[in-house]
């Protein structure tokens, strides 16, 4: 067993009312719980690609094996995500960030709500599902971008520093088809505290 999926660093109703408890029930224990089995199932067929975190997997995706190439894009891509997003959220979280990445958000948008604005749009225009995220190139250079599906930005050797799930199975049991009113909801958990160590 390759990878573990980790629990949940709070109960499933800490982000209510922003992210109702069903909703992170289900989207931590079955759908992070499939990411995890799914890419497992392929890593048994190629054990020395277990032996690498998931990081520096998805770094390498493309020099991954073809027969499970794809499988660990999606799988090894979406434990990875996930595994990120649950640690940026928390209870009594939102507000604004401060210190140096309150700095470095200034510097590069002009302010935390010109961020905040990106980030919607991001989210909203992805077609489909995905992942909207504020991003560290080796430089420590910030950039929002867009993914589809599970794709990491590990494999373009970009580093998450925060971000949200735009799948529906992230949000359509409270807010429907209302995605933007999710990510606007959204901001109000994050974890400054985790975000910051992030960046650093
Ligand atoms: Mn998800």
């Amino acid at each position: 067993m390759a990878y573990e999926l980790p629990p949940l660093p709070y109960a499933f109703d800490a982000l209510e009312p922003h992210i109702d408890a069903k909703t992170m029930e289900i989207h931590h224990d079955k759908h992070h719980a499939a990411y995890v089995n799914n890419a497992n199932g392929a890593l048994e067929k190629h054990p020395e690609l277990a032996k690498k975190s998931v990081e520096d997997l998805l770094r390498g995706i493309s020099s991954v094996p073809e027969d499970v190439r794809n499988v660990l894009r999606n799988n090894a891509g979406g434990h990875s995500n996930h595994s990120i997003f649950w640690t940026i959220m928390a209870p009594h979280g939102g507000g604004a960030p401060s210190g140096r990445l309150g700095d470095a958000i200034k510097s590069t948008f002009g302010s935390y709500d010109t961020l905040k604005e990106q980030l919607q749009k991001a989210g909203v225009g992805q077609f489909g599902s995905g992942w909207a995220w504020l991003l560290a190139d080796s430089g420590g250079k910030l950039s929002v971008k867009s993914y589809p599906n599970q794709d990491s930005p590990y494999m373009e050797n970009l580093t998450p520093i925060f971000g949200v799930d735009v799948w529906e199975h992230a949000y359509y049991l409270k807010y429907q088809n209302k995605r933007a009113d999710y990510i606007a909801a959204w901001f109000n958990t994050l974890n400054w505290k985790a975000i910051e160590a992030r960046y650093h």
